[in-house]
């Protein structure tokens, strides 16, 4: 597919070391030759062999606009699958978008956020879930999400879901042929042979679907909720995990007003920490709001962080709190434990039956802290995390087209059970086949298209 050329710069707008100019398109090596200037001054990029590095000039009208690396790819071994060079220059704003703009002047055209990646998927060198995972590597904020992103960059996503493609096409495929050649293929005992396959792809899928869970935490961090009575110490142990004083700490109960949000990342997970008003009944207005928000805050939460005063005896606030965090995922931690203890952890045990891990910590000495991030990993990660070998979904997009599919194969299974007709199973299949295909990107109108890419950043 040939395309008109396109430039950008794709490194960071800010001032660095470097910055990288893109060109990508049938013109790129003849834009780079009417702007580069090698050293000796007769060097053309077009004479020079695919994937080498040249030094030189960018000039404009003779005038010499900086001293660059010019690195030449040639189609369709480059990102984009077309002719793409790659003008290192200084990494100055006005020196990066000097450049870019000569390049502009000799025949390119500037690329939309994400046409580099838009022109790979076009040109078939990466289907959607990977340029999709394109960005999320981009913006990984930890070593579990860029582990996971690039592994679906290298096609872990597209391998699944064209293995369950190609199944399903078979069962249509067989089914179409019965239904012309019924005289030679026999449709007798199929619906049992096809409900058992189904019922395999629903087993897949489902798995696929509960891993967008898990996905999501590793894309986006732990959804973490302090949540304790006044004065326990909540704000002290988020400024004691964040390693710096974010919330305002008093002996005052009920200093902390609004929720307080803060993203910590430390072995690999990230955190989201929130910090909340103490949980207490009280006229105070303000107070009371904030509360609300505590309560309603630990209902989205995937974690909740409880906190105890081990100085004090357990009392009606506490017992409230025990309530707020029923089936949720939540680790107790019994604070001040530098001072004497009034509260001990296994009362805490006892009062919850032993449903939740307890931690002894003290936010003021930072004591315990470790014991309790240990805690963590073992309820989101049993252990370790092995993201190597287990594919997660961390796109919502490619969600919903899994959770569409499943309702394509549950109608095939109501099919089955009632006795219809097989044609009656095809459709079914197909449309879960085509709702698969919208993740590889083969089944997606241009407009869909056009909006994922959208939401790339500019150069990529
Ligand atoms: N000795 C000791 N004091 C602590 C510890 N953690 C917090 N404190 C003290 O307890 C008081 C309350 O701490 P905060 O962190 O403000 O408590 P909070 O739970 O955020 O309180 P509210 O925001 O009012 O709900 C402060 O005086 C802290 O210095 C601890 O581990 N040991
Ligand atoms: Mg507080």
């Amino acid at each position: 597919m040939e395309q008109d050329t396109i430039a950008a710069i794709s490194t960071a707008v800010s001032n660095s070391g470097i910055g990288i100019i893109r060109i990508s398109g049938k013109d790129a090596v003849a834009v780079a030759d009417r702007v580069y200037r090698s050293k000796g001054g007769k060097k053309r990029l077009a004479d020079q062999p695919t994937h080498t590095i040249h030094y030189g000039y960018i000039v404009d009208q003779g005038e010499t606009v900086d001293e660059v690396l010019v690195m030449l790819m040639r189609g369709p071994k480059s990102f984009t699958a077309e002719d793409t060079v790659e003008v290192n220059c200084h990494g100055g704003v006005y020196a990066m978008k000097r450049v870019l703009d000569v390049v502009l002047k000799n025949g390119a055209r500037p690329a939309e956020p994400g046409e580099f990646t838009k022109r790979a998927f076009l040109n078939g060198r990466i289907d959607l879930s990977q340029a999709e995972s394109v960005m999320d590597v981009i913006q990984a904020k930890n070593e579990y999400a860029l582990k996971s992103s690039l592994q679906q960059l290298k096609g872990a996503v597209r391998t699944a879901i064209e293995e369950l493609r190609s199944r399903i096409l078979y069962q249509t495929a067989f089914i179409e042929s019965a239904l012309d050649d019924p005289e030679h293929i026999s449709l007798d005992g199929y619906p049992d042979r096809l409900s058992e396959e189904v019922h395999q792809l629903q087993k897949t899928l489902s798995e696929l679907i509960a891993s967008s869970e898990n996905g999501r935490i590793l894309k986006e961090g732990i959804r973490t909720v302090i949540l304790g009575k006044p004065n326990a110490g909540k704000s002290s142990l988020l400024n004691a995990l964040v390693g710096e004083e974010r919330a305002i700490v008093t002996d005052i109960a009920g200093t902390t007003r609004d929720a307080l949000e803060e993203t910590i990342a430390f072995q690999g997970i990230t955190l989201n920490l929130i910090d909340t008003a103490g949980i207490r009944e009280t006229e105070d207005v303000v107070e009371k709001i904030g509360v609300g928000r505590a309560i309603e805050k630990a209902g989205e939460a995937d974690l909740i962080l409880c906190v105890f005063d081990a100085a004090r005896p357990l009392d009606e606030n506490d017992r409230e709190i025990l309530k707020v965090i029923e089936g949720k995922q939540a680790i107790l931690l019994l604070n001040k434990t530098d001072l004497a203890v009034t509260l001990q952890e296994t009362k805490l045990q006892e009062l919850t039956g032993g449903r939740y891990p307890v931690v002894s910590v003290s936010a003021k000495e930072q004591t315990g802290l470790s014991k309790l991030t240990e805690q963590i990993h073992n309820l989101f990660y049993q252990g370790e995390i092995s993201v190597q070998d287990e594919l997660y979904i961390t796109n919502a997009r490619q969600k919903h087209a899994l959770l569409d599919a499943a309702e394509g194969l549950q109608r095939v299974q109501e099919s089955i059970s009632l006795g219809m007709p097989e044609d009656f199973y095809s459709i079914d299949l197909l449309a879960a086949y085509e709702a698969l295909g919208t993740i590889t990107g083969e089944t997606v109108g241009e407009d869909l298209v056009n909006e994922i890419f959208s939401r790339f950043c500019m150069g990529k």
